[in-house]
C-alpha cells in the first residue's frame, strides 16, 4: 500500500473537515521536522557527546541535561522563522520568546517540553518531546505575551508527542482525532501507522510512582490499595502496573493498549499544585486523550477546563481509560 506521508495526511484533513489551516499545517511540519532532528541526537547516545548533565539549570529548579538544551535550541531555531507564530514557551526557559523582529509573526503560540522525561537519557530508556498549539488570543498585548499563553486547554488548536522510543513515533491531533506517524528514518519522513487512536474504555492496568504511597492523599491511597486487593477486593478484578518515569512513554503505552495514568497531588507536591505541568504536559496530554475517548482530570476537575494563571503552574493529572478516571474521581468525591 501506498505510504500517507505527514503533509499529504494534513492536506487531505484539510480538504475533509476544515482541518490544519495552511499555516498550522507549516507550523506542525515545522515542529515534526525539528523531532526528526532531536531523534538523530539522541539516537547518537554516548557517540553524539550530548549525554550528560549541561552544567545548568531551568526554571523548574531542575538540572539540564545537555540534550534538554539541545532540543530546545533545534524547536526555538526552527520555528522563529516561518511567519506562522507570534511567540513560543517552553518548559526550559522562564518567559516567553517573541518571535524575533526580522522575521513577520502569524497566529499562533506554541508551547513545547522540549525533551520530557530527560533524566531516563543516561539509561537509554524512552523520552519524548511534548507540544501544543493556541490562537493568538484577540487582545495580546505585544508588551506582555505571558497573559496571551494563559488560555485554558479546551482552546488548543493542535497537541502532539514524538516519542523517542525503539522507533521513533509521532502522536497528532488537530481536533479531528488521534493519529500515529513512525519515522521512516531511510527517507527522513513520519508515515501515517495509524488512523484514529481509540484507548479501550476500561483496563487492570494504573501507572503510578508508587514510591510516593507514604505522601498520597487518602482517595488515591483507597483507590490503589483497591487494585492491589485484586479479585478478592472491591474491584474484583487484578490489576498490573508499570511506571517509566516519562510521561510521553507511559501515556503513548495507554493510547496503544489503555490503562490509567496518575501523578496525584501528594504532600511534597502540594505546595506547588503538583508534579507536571498544566500548559505543556497536562494540557496537550489531555486534549489527546481525550480525542482518543479517554479522560483527563485533577481526580476533581477536567484538566481541559482549567484556567490558567501561571506559565508554569502544574496540577495533578489521571488520565487514559475513561472508565477508569472516572472511578478514580468517585474516590475522591467520596472524600471531597
Ligand atoms: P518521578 C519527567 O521528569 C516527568 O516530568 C514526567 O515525564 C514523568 O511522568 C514524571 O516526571 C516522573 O516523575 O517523580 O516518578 O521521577
Amino acid at each position: 500500500m501506498k505510504p500517507v506521508f505527514l503533509t499529504q495526511f494534513l492536506i487531505e484533513e484539510q480538504r475533509a473537515n476544515g482541518g490544519a489551516a495552511p499555516d498550522l499545517r507549516l507550523l506542525i511540519e515545522v515542529v515534526t521536522r525539528a523531532c526528526k532532528r532531536i531523534s538523530i541526537a539522541i539516537g547518537k547516545g554516548a557517540l553524539g557527546g550530548v549525554l550528560g548533565e549541561a552544567g545548568t539549570g531551568n526554571i523548574q529548579g531542575e538540572a539540564q541535561k545537555k540534550l534538554d538544551v539541545l532540543s530546545n535550541d533545534i524547536l526555538m531555531q526552527a520555528n522563529e522563522w516561518g511567519g506562522h507564530l507570534a511567540a513560543l514557551a517552553s518548559e526550559e526557559m522562564e518567559h516567553p520568546q517573541m518571535i524575533p523582529e526580522q522575521y513577520p509573526k502569524g497566529g499562533y503560540l506554541l508551547l513545547f517540553d522540549p525533551l520530557d522525561g530527560s533524566s531516563n537519557i543516561d539509561v537509554n530508556i524512552s523520552v519524548g518531546t511534548i507540544f501544543s498549539v493556541l490562537r493568538v488570543p484577540e487582545d495580546m498585548k505585544h508588551g506582555d505575551p505571558e497573559k496571551a499563553f494563559l488560555q485554558p486547554g479546551v482552546k488548543q488548536v493542535a497537541a502532539g508527542y514524538t516519542v523517542y522510543g525503539p522507533s521513533t513515533i509521532l502522536v497528532l491531533t488537530i481536533g479531528t482525532g488521534v493519529h500515529q506517524f513512525t519515522l521512516d528514518r531511510e527517507i527522513g519522513s513520519f508515515v501515517l501507522t495509524q488512523r484514529n487512536l481509540r484507548i479501550p474504555e476500561q483496563t487492570q492496568e494504573f501507572s503510578i510512582n508508587a514510591s510516593n504511597a507514604h505522601y498520597w492523599e487518602p482517595p488515591v491511597k483507597r483507590y490503589i490499595d483497591d487494585c492491589l486487593s485484586g479479585t478478592d477486593g472491591p474491584r474484583g478484578k487484578n490489576f498490573n502496573m508499570r511506571w517509566v518515569a516519562s510521561m510521553v512513554a507511559d501515556v503513548h503505552r495507554i493510547l496503544t493498549r489503555g490503562g490509567v495514568f496518575m501523578y496525584p497531588l501528594d504532600s511534597k507536591t502540594r505546595a506547588q499544585g503538583g508534579k507536571l505541568r498544566l500548559m505543556y504536559e497536562a494540557n496537550p496530554m489531555a486534549f489527546i486523550v481525550e480525542q482518543a475517548g479517554g479522560a483527563a482530570s485533577t481526580g476533581r476537575e477536567r484538566i481541559l477546563d482549567i484556567q490558567p494563571t501561571k506559565l508554569h503552574q502544574r496540577v495533578p493529572v489521571v488520565l487514559g481509560s475513561r472508565e477508569e478516571v472516572e472511578t478514580v474521581a468517585r474516590y475522591h468525591h467520596a472524600e471531597a
